[in-house]
């Protein structure tokens, strides 16, 4: 089984685990960003596709980070999360809802 790494893990979901990195070698200019905070539940099912799909994703906790959240209101108008950041080749896209984010990420990294 393969798995994902959590880069800067929200608080109290501390997982590490060795593995390929394999967004990073398909898609040099990819950036994906969690934005959540630990004990979200919607969070937490976005997290374990990440860590089942082996992509690295960096975790943005927007409890913690009052500007974080400011920057989803800015994008989104609201501060619900789990949203993804999605940086690509100087373009950038803000995806809401935790099922539209599961989707993408099995589209896009595909087994
Ligand atoms: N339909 C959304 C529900 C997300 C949701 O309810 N998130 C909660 C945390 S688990 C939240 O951000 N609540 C605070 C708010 O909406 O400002 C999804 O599936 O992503």
């Amino acid at each position: 089984m393969r798995h994902g790494r959590v880069i800067h893990p929200f608080s109290g979901c501390l997982e590490r685990h060795e593995h390929q990195h394999r967004a990073v070698m398909e898609s040099p200019a990819l950036k994906l960003s969690l934005y959540g905070y630990a004990y979200c539940p919607y969070c937490a099912r976005v997290t374990r596709e990440i860590e089942r799909s082996g992509i690295d994703v960096e975790m943005v906790d927007t409890l913690r980070n009052p500007e974080a959240r400011d920057q989803l209101y800015r994008e989104l108008g609201r501060g619900t999360v789990p949203v993804l950041r999605i940086q690509a080749g100087g373009v950038e896209r803000w995806l809401p809802e935790s099922r539209d984010i599961i989707q993408y990420l099995r589209e896009r990294f595909k087994a």
